[in-house]
């Protein structure tokens, strides 16, 4: 257990709620259950989400240990991926990755469709999507409707070039479920919708459910747009079947799914449904709304380290044994 000594929890953090006996951070370490008792000084990654595998990243410090109303929060120094942001056992993002991410999820969406103005992120606590939308300099006001504060709070103190998306003026923080904001949100209010969850266990699940989208595709005008997590091909063909059903039913305008390559999330790649409502065309495979040239005015956040209209395009192209399922399912 020798290189449990180099993992020491923050003392200096408001956010840090220390368990008990844990006053350097080591007993914490100790019985977390996912910090393997095989390899010390690694966090794995174990869920029966993915079954008989485990992606395992070498811890150097816990900076962060924390239960909120709703789920275990950690965050950690890894060795090579940066900071590591965790929800219940899960990798939600890591600095060095959470690019491919955050910048698909955003502008396979945004870029599809002309002049975005008005756009909700369900989900998203950490800020990264934000960071993203508020590329687009056509949006006049985004939503976010996060449901747990402490991710908010510890991804502002841990995360700050992910958290900045809050700094934009045009974004709108409330905190609450996001199953019940959609319910309340005005027919035909958004020309976006961003689902940015956890897995569908905890907190997410509903996320995942036809109500959800029912109420996601009323929020939506005409030709508006979705884009939700949707898991991985590797592992999760059986959800994903699911939401391509539930999509076609209630998205009477286009149904896709692409996605993307994240390797510290399971399998190593994660997807994303596309979904339009009824009115104006939207063809996601070739995006009317380039972010390339308006990313070049962008000052305070960098520019863009993953997404292009090449790989926006390419997204879509799926494996066979996936395209077959997927598109065997929207057939139906
Ligand atoms: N398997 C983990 C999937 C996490 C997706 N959401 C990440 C949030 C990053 N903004």
């Amino acid at each position: 257990m020798a290189e449990q000594t180099t993992v020491a929890a923050a003392t200096d953090s408001p956010l840090k709620r220390p368990r008990e006996g844990d006053e350097n951070g080591a007993a914490a370490f100790e019985t977390n259950a996912n910090i393997s008792s095989v390899i010390p000084g690694w966090f794995s990654e174990i869920s029966p989400m993915w079954p008989g595998e485990a992606h395992s990243l070498k811890v150097e410090k816990i900076l962060f240990q924390g239960k909120s109303e709703y789920q275990d929060v950690m965050v950690f120094q890894s060795a090579t991926y940066g900071k590591v942001l965790v929800l219940d056992g899960v990798i939600q993002l890591t600095e060095r990755d959470e690019c491919a991410y955050q910048e698909m999820i955003t502008h396979l969406p945004l870029c599809s469709i002309p002049n975005p103005k008005k756009v909700l992120v369900v989900g998203g606590g950490d800020g990264g999507v934000l960071r993203e939308v508020a590329r687009h300099t056509s949006i006049e006001h985004i939503d976010i409707c996060e449901i747990d504060k402490m991710v908010v709070d510890v991804s502002k103190e841990f995360f700050p070039d992910v958290a900045v998306g809050y700094d934009d003026p045009r974004v709108n923080l409330h905190i609450g479920d996001g199953v019940a904001f959609l319910k309340a949100a005005p027919e035909g209010s958004y020309d976006a919708v961003i689902v940015d969850s956890s897995d569908p266990i905890g907190p997410a699940q509903e996320l995942f459910e036809k109500p959800f989208f029912e109420s996601v595709a009323k929020a939506l005008r005409p030709g508006g747009v979705v884009c939700t997590q949707a898991e991985s091909i590797w592992l999760h063909m059986d959800i994903i079947e699911d939401i391509v059903a539930n999509c076609c039913q209630v998205f009477k305008g286009s149904v896709n799914y692409a996605w993307t390559t994240v390797p510290t999330y399971p399998s190593g790649v994660i997807g994303f449904m596309l979904c339009s409502t009824e009115g104006p065309k939207v063809d996601f495979k070739n995006p009317v709304n380039p972010i390339d040239a308006i990313d070049k005015q962008s000052k305070s956040v960098g520019p863009l380290k993953f997404y292009n209209k090449e790989i926006h395009s390419a997204a879509f192209c799926l494996p066979s044994f996936a395209k077959k399922v997927i598109e065997a399912k929207a057939a139906k």
